[in-house]
């Protein structure tokens, strides 16, 4: 039996959306955040040696770190969906947005919380320059493709979903001046998948799409 442990609010959100787009049996966990510190409760982070959200089990395998993790689930279980075939034009597309998202946009992401952390006054250059450029490029690509794996919808569109969706709680630019990105929200929107991950995930509250 596969097992998914969300933490209410966290990266974890694009598992569950993974296995309701695929269609997986599966059994969600949920974990509020604690309330002194907004970190993942005792429970969660006894889970696995980093303690930090996503962390799934699968027999006896404990598996943390999203990019694993959908490449886990959907190379053992995706039959081929949500991945451009090799020969496609759009798979080194999908690929470049499915590790930009851990590897440079949420990374730049948290630079910026933990610049705000330690009470800077300003986001270093170098931070907010990096940041600027990924936005930037986020609403270029979107205006170009529909999704971020290219033509079809595909497991890049879930690795950059949480950081503009959800992770947006924390802080981003105005929607206002991404039209672009506007267009792909209303269409993530529009996914079944997507509404019935957020009703488990995030019962009661409205996902971020606007
Ligand atoms: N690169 C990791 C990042 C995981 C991560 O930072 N998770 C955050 C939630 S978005 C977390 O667990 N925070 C709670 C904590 O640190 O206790 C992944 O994608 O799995």
């Amino acid at each position: 039996m596969l097992t998914v442990h969300h933490l209410r609010i966290s990266q974890s959100e694009r598992i569950v959306w993974l296995c309701e787009e695929l269609g997986l049996d599966y059994e969600l966990k949920l974990y509020s955040r604690r309330e002194d510190n907004r970190l993942a409760p005792d429970e969660y982070k006894a889970l696995h040696p980093m303690g930090i959200a996503p962390v799934i089990k699968d027999g006896d395998l404990i598996l943390g770190e999203s990019g694993a993790i959908i490449e886990y689930l959907v190379t053992k279980y995706g039959a081929g969906k949500l991945v451009p075939s090799p020969d496609s034009p759009d798979f080194p597309t999908h690929l470049f947005w499915f590790h930009h998202a851990n590897g440079t946009f949420m990374t730049n992401g948290m630079m910026v919380l933990a610049a705000k952390a330690t009470g800077a006054d300003e986001i270093p250059d170098f931070v907010a320059g990096r940041g600027a450029k990924s936005w930037m490029m986020i609403e270029q690509h979107l205006g170009q493709q529909p999704w971020f794996g290219g033509q079809a919808f595909s497991t890049a569109d879930i690795m950059m979903g949480f950081g503009l969706t959800t992770g947006r709680m924390f802080g981003g630019p105005d929607m206002a001046d991404f039209p672009n990105l506007r267009g792909w929200l209303q269409r993530v929107g529009e996914r079944e998948a997507y509404q019935r991950a957020m009703a488990k995930a995030e019962p009661g509250m409205p996902p971020m799409l606007g």
